[in-house]
């Protein structure tokens, strides 16, 4: 079956260069390739841990993290991995977390995409406590408009997360001090296995925005350059002292909550149509296609340069050893002056 090309092929609605596309296409299918082996590797039972798949979803990853300059930061849950990636994730370190070795960005404490690399790539490490990442960027965007810096903070979660009442209150206080915040929520249409009309009153998430005196704007979530878009102007109105806004980026997951999640809760007809007819990854490829910005042949170099990544993260993280019980409290404290961020290694941040 043929799959339809979400928006017409015109040459002026490329809102990037064409290398910055093909960068873009880059993560998209580094998500889905990453994504399906591992979730092959769990099966199989040769990946320990858990993992949170973001399969269908990898429009919003990529669109919005995209959007950020490298100073700027991404305050990402679970689910967000490829967002994270995105952002500058090193992904032979990111292989090694998921196997608990010494070089994962937790150092082996911990064994799935609970990570952050504040000081590289200016994520913030992921807390369960869902949406606990958007009080925390609340404290990043007062604190960059305190010292004048020109950075934007930007905060994930899920539909779900959004009847949490820390959600209220951070985008509350957000508007009240026009902090340099971008909000987005990741609306795959159920929370677990409750659908949106059990989570909300209101039709639209993008529609409570209203309530707290900033722009809302609901985008399609399998369409990546239109949520890149709507993010790009999110961030840079942030950065001009325009305040917050709230993105509502809609897709379906494929997959549900987590590995051991079947999802039968998702109809089976809503599900076999977005994966024929809304597949980010594929609908965005034949768009480059159809512009003439890459070949068949550059796409299946691209796919050969990730799997071939794929395969030196798998042997990296085999390699790297598991820590040592001693390490346990390392890294973790100021040590001689120092925030270490490598154990007993030194060239740590100095403390405050
Ligand atoms: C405060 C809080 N309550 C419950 C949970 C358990 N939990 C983890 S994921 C999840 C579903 C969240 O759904 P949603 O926010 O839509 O995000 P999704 O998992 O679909 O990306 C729940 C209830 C949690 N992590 N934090």
């Amino acid at each position: 079956m043929a799959t339809k090309v979400h928006r017409a092929a015109k040459a002026d609605a490329r809102p990037l260069p064409d290398e910055r596309l093909k960068e873009i296409l880059y993560f998209l299918k580094l998500a889905r390739y990453f994504d399906e082996r591992m979730e092959a590797l769990y099966r199989q039972g040769r990946l320990p841990g858990a993992i949170y798949s973001g399969r269908g979803q990898e429009g919003t990853h990529v669109g919005v993290a995209y959007a950020l300059e490298p100073g700027d930061s991404l305050f990402p849950t679970h689910r967000d991995l490829t967002a994270q990636l995105t952002k500058g994730l090193d992904l032979k370190r990111v292989m090694a977390q998921f196997w608990g070795r010494i070089d994962g960005y937790t150092r082996g404490r911990d064994g799935n995409s609970h990570i952050g690399d504040w000081y590289g790539a200016k994520t913030f490490t992921v807390m369960s406590h869902l949406p606990i990442a958007y009080p925390v960027a609340v404290g990043a965007a007062w604190a960059y408009k305190r010292r004048g810096e020109p950075h934007v903070a930007m905060a994930i979660c899920g539909d779900g997360a959004t009847s949490n009442g820390r959600w209220h209150e951070a985008l509350n206080w957000s508007a009240v001090f026009q902090l340099p915040v971008v909000w987005v929520v990741n609306n795959n249409q159920y929370a677990y296995s409750t659908p949106n009309e059990r989570e909300f009153p209101v039709p639209t998430i993008a529609e409570r925005a209203a309530a707290y005196g900033m722009p809302g704007v609901r985008v399609d979530g399998t369409y990546v350059l239109e949520v890149y878009e709507a993010a790009k102007e999110a961030v840079e109105r942030a950065r001009q002292g325009g305040g917050p806004s709230l993105i509502e980026s809609v897709s379906l997951r494929w997959r549900g909550h987590a590995g051991h999640d079947p999802a039968t809760y998702v109809p089976k007809d809503l599900l076999e149509r977005y994966m024929a007819e809304r597949d980010p990854v594929r609908t965005y490829e034949e768009q480059l296609l159809a512009w003439g910005v890459v070949t068949k042949e550059d796409v299946a170099e691209l796919q050969a340069r990730i799997e071939r990544e794929f395969e030196e993260g798998h042997e990296f993280a085999l390699a790297s050893p598991f820590p040592e019980p001693g390490d346990v409290t390392k890294g973790l404290w100021v040590e001689d002056g120092y925030w270490r961020s490598e154990p007993g290694r030194g060239g740590g941040t100095e403390a405050g």
